[in-house]
Order: structure tokens, then C-alpha cells, then sequence
């Protein structure tokens, strides 16, 4: 089953392409989050998935591997978010990458340690925005029509606002969460500190923080976490 999620308020994402130590994933489960997702976009392999997963083996929290590419599907973890694209340009990030992956493993896979995910990708200098050829810009009456899409019509359980790498609009973000009545909404994207946190994590259901974990930032990580309580 994939773990129980509806509440998790704080997620740390660490990117396997990134360097992780003992160290470094001491430092994330102290903090106190709820989850770590693993994922990332760019030069992702099984070996990396393999490292991280070997990383945090030893600990209880939750283990989600989000998956971004067919060839870095690595069993063991207690969930798998699969992302839809719901503003790809490219519709293989909507459906295609995910036909190809069920045409390989589909009588192995286990769905009910799969949840699907509505991304709306807003940041146009993020990796995921130019491998996904995502449509920009886009008004909030565009996003919020992306959203509803995707509870309604795709009914997705959660809509993720990434902006991943840049801190992103609360006004928007809480809009799009007024806008939807049974999806929850993450948002992901620029934070760094207990601040950028609290501001989120009043308008979102839950934050996730990547990019802070491989700076100096880290120490503001445990702050981060008590901030969404
Ligand atoms: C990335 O949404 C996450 O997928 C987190 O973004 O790396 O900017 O924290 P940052």
C-alpha cells in the first residue's frame, strides 16, 4: 500500500544525482519530516536510485521514488508517485513514458503502492519545464483550469506547483487551492528557510524542499519542518 499521505505537511525531495552521505540523510531524518521522496530529472540511473535507497534503508520514514524515467524503476520502496504532466507540451509527459513503462512491468506492478501526481511545471528555467516542453506563460484562470483538469477529469489525487529552484507565488498557489475540493495541492520550489516555509505551508497541503539539502541552507532544515506545524 502506498503509505498514508493525505497528511504529510513537510517532504524533503533528494535528487540522486546530487552527493549524499550518511551524513547528510542524519541530517533530513533528524529534521522531523514527513516523508522523502526520491526524484529528480536530469542524468538519473538505476545505481544512483540504488545508493540513495541503501542510504536510507536503515530508517522508518516513508520512501517514495518518483518516477521520472523507465530505466531508474528500482523495487523496495514503499511507494512510487508517478508524475503527469498536466501543462506538458510534449503529451509523452502526460501519458506517452507512462504506456511505455506499464508495457514493460505492468504484470509486476504493484498499483496500490502507486499514486499518481498532476504536475503543473511554472518555473521555465527548471529542467523538468524544458525536458517536458511545458506551455508558459500561463495565466492563473490557465493553471487553475490545469488543476481542475486534473482532480476532474484525470481525478488526481494531488496537484503539485513546482517551481522548482525559484520561490514561487503564495497568492497563486492559494488560489489554485481554493479552486479544488478534494485534490491536495504541494507545492515545491525556492525553500530555503523557516520563513519561505510558513508562507507555503499556509496556502499549500504540503511543502516539499529539495535544492537546500545540498547547500549551506541545510541548518535551516529542522526550522523548515517546525514551521509547517
Ligand atoms: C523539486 O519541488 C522540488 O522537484 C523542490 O524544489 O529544489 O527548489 O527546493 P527546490
Amino acid at each position: 500500500m502506498f503509505p498514508e499521505w493525505k497528511n504529510w505537511r513537510h517532504v524533503v525531495k533528494l535528487d540522486p544525482d546530487k552527493p549524499a552521505d550518511e551524513w547528510l540523510i542524519e541530517q533530513v531524518i533528524a529534521s522531523g519530516t514527513d516523508a522523502i521522496i526520491v526524484g529528480g530529472t536530469q542524468n538519473i540511473t538505476r545505481e544512483k536510485v540504488l545508493k540513495l535507497f541503501k542510504l536510507l534503508k536503515p530508517y522508518k520514514l516513508p520512501k517514495i521514488l518518483e518516477v521520472s524515467t523507465i530505466g531508474s524503476i528500482t523495487f523496495g520502496f514503499d511507494g512510487y508517485l508517478i508524475p503527469v504532466v498536466l501543462n506538458a507540451g510534449d503529451p509523452k509527459w502526460i501519458i506517452g513514458a507512462h504506456k511505455e513503462a506499464v508495457k514493460l512491468a505492468g504484470d509486476l506492478m504493484e498499483w496500490d503502492e502507486v499514486l499518481p501526481e498532476g504536475y503543473i511545471i511554472l518555473n521555465p528555467e527548471c529542467a523538468a519545464f524544458k525536458l517536458t516542453e511545458a506551455r508558459h506563460p500561463l495565466s492563473e484562470q490557465d493553471i487553475l483550469a490545469y488543476a481542475r483538469c486534473g482532480e476532474n477529469l484525470f481525478s488526481l489525487p494531488l496537484i503539485y506547483l513546482e517551481y522548482s529552484g525559484t520561490f514561487g507565488e503564495p497568492e497563486l498557489v492559494s488560489q489554485i487551492k481554493s479552486g479544488l475540493t478534494k485534490a491536495k495541492v504541494f507545492y515545491g520550489g525556492g525553500i530555503d528557510n523557516a520563513q519561505k516555509a510558513e508562507t507555503m505551508s499556509k496556502v499549500a497541503d504540503t511543502i516539499i524542499v529539495g535544492n537546500m539539502i545540498y547547500t549551506e541552507s541545510i541548518k535551516n532544515l529542522k526550522d523548515t519542518v517546525k514551521a509547517t506545524r
